[in-house]
């Protein structure tokens, strides 16, 4: 079987498939050997692997049973939900399930019974994995589409969320935006946030059914109406700045905020004929593989890729270990036809083990040391094999060795610690009256002023004299006929006679004072 599959792969021509494979088997002048290429796996219906979840609790119909009616005959309410009669219920499993014999299977709300009060719904996918969008979003509604609702992304399985499109019969209305639709955008707005009344109006609930989040056109911006020119679009997804994340999620929401009317107003006295119900939802893409692997398998409850080019991780985001002889990469669709597959490389033979765990390419050997090192170590990281962080930098507990990020600037304060080096906490060694893990703070008693001075004078330690007065514990304000530092002389040219006097009785000790203070004020008195 194996030996069947090299053969195919050696055989079967490139173009059959962009990017399909991931190497091959081919005979150069130095004989055979792998080639390896960029490469990703087909897309699929991700709604096979999908785990949802309904908000808030009690908004699935049938618990109490309960009846309702439909837009079409509004008087015959004779459609029954109850949750525990398998033939009644409506539980979410029912949007994804596949379709027998165009009998739709759905999941439905409660009824608007508490009408004013809005019906509000989320539905929530997750994949617990990178999904790469490759074809429109459908959801299907049985019995009219939502006239406001909006759909949400998440691109880090539910941690943050982001509006992806809105949906409304007056956009202006509903989300104070104006009507879009995305055939009208441009090369440069085709990852806009639109509002779309496309898929909101009432046209009887059994002609139009489905709602789209419509990525073939947002694809046709690039690669033509038929999508035949996919050259330019893989070109576009290279080099447009987050045109590939916006194709991207881990996980996605519709959140369902005002049901179909079937006309203009809510007929208060039938509120049964209110309720949502969504026969399906179609999401067609492939696992986010970084250009690492083609296929992606269902494992443990998750989707997986399978990496190639010794890669690793759910997206074969990291290289394999022993291959971090340089850092990853993404593998890129670029050059065409065949990309790159940036593969991780083990260290170059020559040099047996040099590791430098991502930080460098280059290994060199120190004959008169007989040692094998790793040269030009990049991220702030030095050593035979880049293990180290450089001066001034402390190494990042959360990281591995080999991330970009494993080496954090001390960032020592200039001013106020002794040098720019830090311990492995990133705490560095502070002057004299400075204090905190980067010498930016100030004892108690000292006072920042391009460094930690301490106080001139405060109420406890330093008195003012003479009546002077302590300001912001950097000087003495003083009363007419005093001056100095701390008040202590008096001023004598209003009265000549007084300056012949001898000195007064507190003399003593200011010159004490003042010689101490002399020591600290050099430094600012000054400025
Ligand atoms: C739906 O999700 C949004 C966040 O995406 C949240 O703010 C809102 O309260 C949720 N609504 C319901 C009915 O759970
Ligand atoms: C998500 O996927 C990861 C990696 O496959 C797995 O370890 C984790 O248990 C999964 N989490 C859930 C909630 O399924
Ligand atoms: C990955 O490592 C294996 C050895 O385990 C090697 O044979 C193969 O060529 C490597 N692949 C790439 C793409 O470097
Ligand atoms: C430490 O490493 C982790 C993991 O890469 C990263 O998320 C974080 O930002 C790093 N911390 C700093 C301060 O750079
Ligand atoms: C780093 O210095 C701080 C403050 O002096 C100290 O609390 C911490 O224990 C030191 N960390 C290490 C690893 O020495
Ligand atoms: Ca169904």
């Amino acid at each position: 079987m194996l030996h069947l599959a090299a053969l195919l792969l050696h055989c079967l021509p490139l173009a059959m498939g962009q990017y399909d494979i991931c190497k091959s088997w081919v005979t150069t002048d130095d004989g055979p050997s792998w080639e390896f290429y960029a490469c990703q796996p087909k897309a699929m219906r991700m709604k096979d692997y999908v785990t949802v979840r309904v908000d808030p609790a009690g908004i699935t119909c049938g618990d109490p049973p309960e009846r309702f009616c439909t837009h079409e005959n509004p008087y015959l309410c004779s459609d029954e939900c109850d949750a525990s009669n398998p033939d009644l219920a409506h539980p979410p499993k029912l949007m994804f399930d596949s379709e027998d014999e165009g009998l739709a299977t759905y999941w439905q709300s409660v009824t608007w019974r508490r009408y004013p009060e809005p019906l509000l719904a989320n539905i929530t996918l997750s994949w617990n994995k990178s999904i790469e969008l490759t074809d429109d979003i459908v959801i299907t509604f049985e019995y009219g589409r939502p006239t406001i609702m909006m759909l949400e992304k998440s691109l880090d399985n539910g941690r943050t969320w982001h509006p992806y499109q809105y949906y409304a019969d007056d956009c202006m209305e509903a989300f104070s935006m104006p009507a879009r639709r995305v055939r009208d955008l441009s090369t440069t707005s085709a990852n806009r946030v639109l509002c779309t009344e496309e898929y909101s109006r009432w046209a009887g609930s059994k002609k139009e059914k489905t709602v789209r989040f419509e990525v073939r056109d947002r694809f046709a911006i690039f690669a033509g109406p038929d999508l035949k020119n996919m050259d330019n679009l893989y070109t576009r997804l290279e080099s447009a700045k987050g045109l590939k994340d916006f194709f991207t999620v881990t996980d996605l929401r519709m959140r369902l905020l005002r049901p179909a009317l079937g006309g203009t107003y809510v007929q208060r006295e039938n509120l049964y004929k209110y309720f949502y119900a969504v026969s399906n939802i179609e999401v067609t893409g492939r696992c986010k593989c970084n250009l690492h692997a083609n296929l992606c398998t269902f494992k443990e409850g998750s989707l997986q890729c399978e990496c190639e080019h010794n890669t690793t991780g759910q997206d074969c985001g990291k290289c394999k270990k022993n291959f971090r002889s340089r850092s990853w990469r993404a593998g890129s669709y670029l050059p065409l036809p065949n990309g790159s597959p940036n593969a991780c490389a083990a260290p170059g033979s020559a040099y047996g083990n040099c590791e430098c765990y991502g930080h460098s390419n280059r290994c060199s050997y120190i004959d008169f040391l007989n040692v094998v090192t790793c040269v030009s170590c990049k991220h702030n990281t030095r050593g035979q094999h880049c293990q180290h962080c450089r001066l001034g930098f402390y190494r990042n507990s959360s990281a591995e060795l080999d991330d970009e990020n494993v080496c954090i600037e001390c960032n020592c304060n200039q001013i106020g610690s002794m040098h720019d080096r830090c311990n492995e906490t990133g705490y560095c060694e502070c002057k004299e009256g400075a204090t905190g893990p980067k010498c930016d703070d100030c004892l108690p008693n000292y006072y920042w002023r391009q460094g930690c001075f301490p106080n001139v004078c405060d109420d406890e330690l330093l008195l003012c004299q003479n009546g002077g007065t302590c300001y912001q514990n950097q000087r003495c304000i003083c009363p007419v006929g005093f001056k100095g530092v701390l008040c202590q002389q008096s001023r004598c040219e209003a009265d000549k006679k007084d300056c012949d006097g001898a000195p007064s009785a507190h003399g003593s000790l200011s010159t004490v004072l003042l010689g101490v203070l002399a020591l600290h004020l050099r430094g600012w008195v000054d400025l």
